[in-house]
């Protein structure tokens, strides 16, 4: 039996929510479809190639964060239409970024998309939360991140599925680098190549131990309220012309567009103006 409740593609976003309340994260199977996990896999191989595992930060704390047999890149949304398509802009990934996001932020875009591949050997990573990006933005009760894991490959339990200590999403606001949680349960993100584990930026989770000899290919997207800055400069990366050739909320969750806070002020604007008025 799976550690998290699991539900089809076609699930009610009621009973997504409910299951994210109850355990701080849920697995939706087939969340990409086949053809274009596929495609994915294609459009990334490249890049998967050519990346040395480890951190590339120099700095022993990301170091030991990022694992020395881990291969992690990003730009994804600029090497993949797919990744734009069925990961970006995916239905169900937004409408769970909307019911918990738009709860303290008028927008919220990308925060980083990012393949996490744990190679053979690689031990688990230390417990946290995603949150603790911003720690001067946490605040009990306040959901500010919301992150997807999608199965590249398939997760089990011995390749290093995510690691989930369900329930911890209702902990204090505090930043969790490590860790013991006595008294709760340990659950393994183990799931079907295609699926997605959708999860709060407040639930402590982790890598899991890879003692296998192959690689869990492991795909990362995470959307950020629109008043924090993301972890990835994804207008950086993503150039005005690939920008223009997207669809228009792809363009917005990229940076290619402006944040109006509700009853506040207007920010990341181009000579006062919208960013998207770029694209007019
Ligand atoms: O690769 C995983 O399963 C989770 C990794 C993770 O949580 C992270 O690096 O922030």
């Amino acid at each position: 039996m799976a550690d998290l409740t699991t539900l089809g593609r076609d699930a009610a976003l009621t009973d997504i929510v409910k299951a994210m309340d109850t355990d701080g994260g849920v697995i939706v199977t087939d969340l990409l479809p086949e053809a274009s996990r596929i495609q994915l896999v294609e459009d990334l191989a490249t890049a998967f190639d050519v990346t040395e595992p480890g951190s590339k930060s120099g700095m022993e704390h990301w170091e030991g964060f990022h694992g020395a047999n881990t291969r992690r890149f990003c730009g994804l949304a600029a090497r993949s239409d797919a990744f734009v398509d069925h990961a970006l802009l995916n239905p169900t990934l937004l409408a769970v970024a909307d019911h918990y996001l738009l709860e303290h932020a008028s927008d919220y875009w990308l925060n980083t998309g990012q393949v996490m591949a744990v190679g053979p050997g690689e031990p688990a990573q230390y417990l946290h939360r995603d949150e603790t990006n911003w720690p001067e933005a946490i605040a009990d009760g306040r959901e500010i991140t919301v992150s997807c894991m999608f199965a590249l490959s398939e997760f089990t339990r011995a390749n290093g599925a995510t690691v989930v200590i369900p329930g911890t999403q209702e902990l204090p606001a505090e930043v969790y680098r490590g860790g013991d949680f006595d008294g709760y349960r340990t659950a393994y993100a183990t799931m079907p190549a295609g699926s997605g584990m959708i999860y709060s930026g407040r639930v402590i989770h982790g890598a899991g131990q890879n003692t296998t000899d192959s690689w869990r290919y492991g795909m990362h997207v995470s959307f950020v309220a629109g008043w924090l800055r993301p972890e990835e400069a994804s207008p950086l990366v993503v150039s005005r012309e690939r920008a223009a050739a997207l669809p228009e909320r792809a363009r917005q969750l990229l940076g290619w567009g402006s944040y109006h806070s509700d009853g506040g002020g207007r920010t990341w604007l181009v000579d006062f103006e919208d960013a998207s008025r770029l694209f007019d």
